[in-house]
């Protein structure tokens, strides 16, 4: 970074990547290149701001810090007098990712006030969930470790878009000789790396459908022998209640199930089972699935079936906050001791799930003589991320209802608050930044002080403490404490002074340590469990066991009768994935504009073509787009790229206007790709 200093404030007029670092090795994603553009956009957001004319119509006027936390702290004192802490939601999610700004802000101000609690799942949490239920923890194999992987399934994860500096690991194994496998229901940018004559393959199941594939992949490996039977009888538990639940799943069932040809599950089983170091990768898009913690907890008991775990390279690998998760003290950061003594004697105020915010906003899932009556949101932008955002907005109109977004941008979801707080950017205020990707652990450097009357997010909660009138004093920590607190095993020094540090992560790079199995897996049997009492305990079935979703082609029957096309909505641009940016010149518009894409046979059974508007709808919306006819999808599957705010659609709505809030069967996830919807034309 580079700061130019010789006007009043600091000014930073250079920012790159640095090369010395371990993992990006100084590759900015084409959205952080342009980050200074963020910080100094004239549409940034530079001090308070109080709603003048209706919920969402954007008209606000000016206000000072003051004023805006005296109204804020009256009204929230008035609500929470009247009401209980309850009636109070916090609402928040990875705007910023970092350690401070992501987990540290709000916890002790909401704890201390008995507000409702939020349950944030809707990324990242279900592949965990899913995955220990087999495996006990949610480790895995570290993604570069795929550098020494002959046999690399990238399933459900588009890499070269979304984890872009994962890319180079995996092209030096395919230097190696490694070949690749691409499963997705798109055929993306990451398919498109694809090279059939190298041995490479793309597959291509209808979206929700994998569990069958791989059910009929154990079927295959159990039939011909292909199991590693010393390493199940050493390291696993419930084989033979495996071996009968996967019997019926000849390939030819599932290949029904996932519009495949049997074929290509019997290669692909073939191939798992006798490629030594071979990597399951998978991310984040099979989660969002009703069935989405049953893929991760069937994916991972494949590499136990082959006893891929022995070699270099093998087993299975997701996104690895895990590795260095281990190290913050969450409890300590968030202080749920804080919370008041209900009259139950209880400590736990109700919980809802932040999918169901539009539910959550109109009663249905909180009792109607309880409604949420005041919302703080900050670090994300519901109405454009969250599934069924019309009923979201339908929940912002309420007049009764107190909103207070803390920003950078005005945003769709701002544009309903009451209050509007500036925030700062990363580069304004000190954080530590978690790796979601990656093993190293950084300390963000404020570069510059807070532009405008922008604050942090933790400077946020101190002084809505302040207004509240609250006197615990560890509401009041500085961040320095609050990184202390949540990190007790870290040198916060050192980590200043060396930039990053490596999280922990077994020497001979097997994510379950000594090969010879001397350690135990962290079920409650010691081992990998095929089958699961914990799962039954949950009311889920003990075997893995594909249900297809009830939202789809063959769910329930009148849904998939008036909607035909099953919709995915997946992050799609290279300028821009999440909601952040598409506002931003040089990222949103730069992109053109959205579209909905489906396959030349459906476009002309439906009467489409390229360039015309399409109503497409179901229960919940419907949004007006430009047709795209395209090759990427197959028949009865349809796409329109997520992140786009209300203005760049031609109604005013978005994507997650259609999408579902159904939550996955475990994990508390939710299934925005089991969306069902009709797809018309309008001119
Ligand atoms: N249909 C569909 N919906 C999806 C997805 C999908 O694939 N399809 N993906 C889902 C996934 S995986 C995710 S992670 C979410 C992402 O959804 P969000 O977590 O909401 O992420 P962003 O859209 O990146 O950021 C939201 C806002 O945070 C603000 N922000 C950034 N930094 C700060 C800060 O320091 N303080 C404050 N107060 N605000 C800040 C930004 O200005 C931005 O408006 O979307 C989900 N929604
Ligand atoms: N530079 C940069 N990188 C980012 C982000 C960013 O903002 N900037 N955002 C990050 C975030 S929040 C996330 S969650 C990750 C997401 O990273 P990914 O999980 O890789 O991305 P998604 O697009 O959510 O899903 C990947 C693929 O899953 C496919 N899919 C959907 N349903 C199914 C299914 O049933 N089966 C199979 N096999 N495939 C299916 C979709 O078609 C899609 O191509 O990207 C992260 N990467
Ligand atoms: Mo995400």
């Amino acid at each position: 970074m580079t700061v130019d200093e010789s006007g009043p404030e600091p000014v930073a007029v250079k920012l790159r990547g640095t090369p010395e670092h371990p993992f990006s090795q100084g590759e900015l994603c084409p959205k952080v290149n342009r980050f200074l553009d963020r910080v100094y956009s004239p549409d940034r957001l530079t001090h308070p701001l109080r709603r003048v004319g209706p919920k969402g119509s954007g008209e606000f006027e000016r206000i000072s810090w003051d004023d805006a936390l005296t109204e804020i702290g009256t009204r929230l004192r008035g609500i929470i007098d009247e009401h209980g802490g309850e009636a109070l939601l916090p609402y928040s999610d990875a705007g910023n990712q970092s350690l401070l700004s992501m987990f540290g802000a709000g916890g002790r101000f909401f704890h201390h006030l008995g507000a409702t609690q939020l349950v944030r799942a809707l990324c990242g949490v279900t592949v965990g969930a899913g995955a220990s239920m087999t495996n006990g923890s949610g480790a895995s194999l570290e993604a570069t470790e795929m550098v020494h992987s002959n046999l690399i399934v990238l399933w459900g994860t588009n890499t070269r878009l979304t984890n872009r500096h994962l890319w180079p690991t995996i092209e030096q194994a395919r230097k190696r000789g490694a070949r690749l496998v691409v499963i997705d229901p798109i055929r993306t940018l990451t398919a498109d790396a694809i090279d059939e004559s190298s041995g490479d393959r793309f597959i291509q199941p209808l979206p929700g459908t994998d569990i069958a594939m791989m059910l009929a992949m154990m079927h295959v490996i159990i039939r011909d022998d292909l199991t590693d039977a010393e390493w199940v009888a050493d390291h696993t538990t419930g084989f033979d209640e495996l071996r009968d639940a996967v019997a019926d799943w000849t390939p030819a069932r599932a290949a029904e199930v996932c519009g495949l040809d049997a074929e290509e599950i019997e290669t692909l089983a073939a191939d798992v089972a006798t490629t030594p170091g071979t990597a399951l990768r998978t991310l984040i898009g099979p989660e969002h699935h009703e069935n989405g913690a049953m893929f991760f907890r069937t994916l991972a008991c494949l590499p136990a079936l082959t006893g891929a775990w022995r070699h270099r390279g093998g087993g299975y690998s997701r996104s690895v906050g895990y590795w260095t998760e281990d190290q913050i003290d969450m409890q300590a950061l968030a202080r749920p001791d804080l919370m008041p003594m209900l009259d139950d004697g209880t400590r736990a105020p109700r919980t809802v799930n932040m999918s169901r915010l539009g539910a959550v906003l109109t009663g249905i899932d909180v009792a109607e003589e309880a409604p949420i009556r005041a919302m703080i949101v900050w670090n994300c932008n519901p109405l454009v991320t969250v599934p069924n955002a019309e009923l979201i907005r339908t929940g912002l109109e309420r007049d009764d209802l107190f909103t207070v977004v803390h920003e950078q941008f005005m945003t769709d979801t701002a544009r309903y608050a009451d209050i509007v707080l500036p925030a700062t950017t990363q580069i304004e205020a000190d954080d530590i930044v978690f790796p979601w990707g990656h093993l190293w652990v950084a300390y963000n450097h404020a570069a510059v002080p807070p532009v405008g009357e922008s604050c942090s997010n933790t400077e946020l909660f101190r002084r809505l403490s302040t207004a509240l009138g609250l006197t615990e004093p560890s509401l009041f920590d500085d961040d320095e404490t609050l990184m202390r607190d949540a990190l007790p095993t870290i040198d916060i020094d050192e980590l200043r002074g060396e930039r990053w540090l490596r999280a922990p992560y077994p020497e001979d790079g097997r994510p379950f340590g000594d090969p010879s199995g001397a350690t135990p897996f962290p079920t409650p049997s010691g081992r990998v469990e095929f089958a699961s009492d914990q799962l039954e305990a949950l009311g889920q079935p003990r075997v893995p066991t594909f249900v297809a979703p009830t939202e789809g082609p063959s769910g329930d029957p009148d849904l998939a009768a008036r909607f035909p096309f099953q919709l995915l909505t997946p992050k799609q641009h290279t300028r821009f994935l999440n909601s952040g940016y598409a506002n931003l010149p040089k990222h949103g518009p730069a992109e053109g504009a959205p579209f909905v894409e489906l396959c030349p046979d459906d476009a002309a059974a439906f009467g489409l073509a390229d360039g015309d508007v399409a109503r497409v709808a179901n229960d919940r919306s419907s949004l007006e787009v430009a047709v795209r006819v395209s090759q990427r999808l197959r028949p009865g599957v349809a796409a329109i790229p997520f992140g786009w705010w209300g203005a760049h659609h031609l109604d005013g709505r978005v994507a997650n206007s259609l999408t579902s809030d159904t939550l996955t069967d475990w994990g508390g996830g939710v299934a925005y790709s089991d969306t069902l919807v009709s797809i018309e034309r309008t001119t």
